[in-house]
Order: C-alpha cells, then sequence, then structure tokens
C-alpha cells in the first residue's frame, strides 16, 4: 500500500489575519486574535514566562533555556488578552524535549545560549481555528545566514517600554541585522557566546525583552507570500531591552525537530514545512 504522507486537519501553515497593519515587546503594538495564531504563552513549574510557537496540532517549538529550572510548563494558546486565563484552559502539555547540546549556564560561566530551541508536546492534538494555528517550519537547507534587512515580526508578552507584564499580546516588525550588531552591545561584562546557529535582529526602539523568550520571529515565506516560516526564537540579550537581540537560528535546528515531532509523536505527518 502506498502510504501517502497525509495533511491531516489543517493543512496549512503561516496564515495571518495581519492585513497592512504593520507596526512598526519593546516598541511594539497590541495585536488582535488571529494575527499571530501560532503564539503560545508558556509559564513554567519554578514561574519562568515566555512564549512559543504552534508548529502543528500537537507540537510547539520555545526555547530550551525556559526549562533550566522545570520542565514541567503550562501553555495557553489561541488568546492574545491574559486577563482571565485559568488553569483549565490550558493545553495538556504531555513533555518537553530540550536540544541534546544545549548547556544550561552554570553560576559564574560566560553566557552560552548556544543549541537554545526545545519542543514541547501535547497531550493531546490542539483544536486548530482562525485564532489557534501552527506557523511554517522553514524547509530543508534553509541553514544560510539570514539576509540582514529582512524584516519579520516578534510577538510576545514581554516587559515593553511602559509595562514588565503587558496583557495583550504585543508585537513589532523587526529587521534582520549582521551579528555584530548583537556583539557589540553591553553584556554588563559578560561575553556571550555567538555563533552561526545564532541570527541578530531589531533596531534601536524595537526589541524583544524579559519575558518573550521561546517566542518565535517570523518572516514571510517569500516564494508563498501569504505564509509566516519561524525562522528564529527570542532567546537572549543585554538586560537593558531597544536595541538588539538575538534569536536561535531555527533553519541550522530543522533537521532535530523533524526527528523528535517523528520519534516521539504519533502526528509524524504533520509538520508544517513552508
Ligand atoms: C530575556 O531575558 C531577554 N532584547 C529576551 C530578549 C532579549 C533580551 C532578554 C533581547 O528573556
Amino acid at each position: 500500500m502506498v502510504h501517502q504522507s497525509l495533511k491531516v486537519g489543517h493543512a496549512v501553515c503561516g496564515r495571518t489575519a495581519i492585513s497592512d497593519d504593520t507596526g512598526r515587546v519593546f516598541g511594539g503594538k497590541p495585536a488582535r486574535l488571529g494575527y499571530f495564531p501560532w503564539q503560545v504563552r508558556l509559564r513554567t513549574y519554578d514561574g519562568k514566562v515566555g512564549g512559543g510557537a504552534l508548529v502543528s496540532d500537537g507540537w510547539i517549538l520555545t526555547a530550551a533555556h525556559l526549562f533550566d529550572g522545570s520542565r514541567q510548563t503550562t501553555v495557553h494558546g489561541g488568546i492574545v488578552n491574559l486577563q482571565g486565563l485559568s488553569p483549565e484552559k490550558a493545553l495538556p502539555v504531555e513533555d518537553a524535549f530540550l536540544h541534546p547540546n544545549y548547556r544550561p549556564q552554570a553560576d559564574g560561566s560566560e553566557p552560552n545560549f548556544e543549541h537554545d530551541v526545545a519542543l514541547v508536546k501535547l497531550r493531546a492534538r490542539a483544536k486548530l481555528g482562525a485564532n489557534l494555528s501552527p506557523v511554517c517550519l522553514p524547509a530543508a537547507g534553509e541553514t544560510s545566514p539570514l539576509r540582514a534587512g529582512r524584516l519579520g515580526y516578534i510577538t510576545g508578552w514581554g516587559k515593553t517600554e511602559v509595562r514588565d507584564r503587558p496583557i495583550f499580546l504585543q508585537y513589532a516588525e523587526v529587521p534582520v541585522v549582521g551579528m555584530d550588531k548583537c556583539r557589540g552591545l553591553d553584556y554588563r561584562g559578560k561575553r556571550p557566546r555567538f555563533t552561526d546557529n545564532m541570527v541578530c535582529a531589531g533596531q534601536p526602539g524595537t526589541d524583544s525583552c524579559q519575558g518573550d523568550s521561546g517566542g518565535p520571529f517570523v518572516l514571510r515565506d517569500l516564494r508563498h507570500p501569504s505564509r509566516h516560516v519561524v525562522r528564529g526564537i527570542v532567546s537572549f540579550g543585554p538586560q537593558q531591552c531597544g536595541s538588539y537581540g538575538v534569536y536561535t537560528h531555527v533553519g541550522r535546528y530543522l533537521a532535530w525537530i523533524v526527528k523528535t515531532m517523528r520519534e516521539h509523536g504519533s502526528w509524524e505527518d504533520e509538520e508544517t514545512r513552508a
């Protein structure tokens, strides 16, 4: 029997209801339901908050460092407003898978966010719809550095210039920039590691910030302009937000992502590739 790669459920990925409402997070504006339907909010057992992106109806892509303290996490999706979030509305989580080469920061050592990528598996398929649907994963081989100047969206409930914890999901458009911009920032005397597995993005006045970690940096698919592809994961930056931030280069981890979803998912046919 021919075993075709079925696309069950939602075959489309990366679709947004945002039209030309381009915001030109930090320096961002509130999102409406359906603008970033892949965005989820994570809260780990030890109280760390961050973001993530739905990449199928059973998997969330996020940052490994959110799990430095605890592997247990609560996930909420299909929302922009954090008010009235109840545990009953959470998407039940089965397990978190961290990249095998990711190493949490040892006390006193230099920051090293290399391989800051993780996948959270849901216990049941999420019910997809206009407010909750996956973003596309990069195509195989999209491993080169992202071209400086390309614009993408960052999203999250992280710190803004006026609030530590905004109630509404914020979004902003930021360009990819050269890694020298991120290297040149003030890390309070620390010397973080910078590698080709990372992307530097942002612009003075617009940036991701504390609490946005794990959330996606999405770029429009040049071949399918109605689709958005997750090309980065909010990873780290200086304590002082507002200029440039470092993102995990998702395209460099596609093989691990696909392998992990295949090995541990009952949903191997549903990863949503660009
Ligand atoms: C953080 O601590 C964090 N400006 C996230 C993003 C950036 C800095 C810090 C980038 O979660």
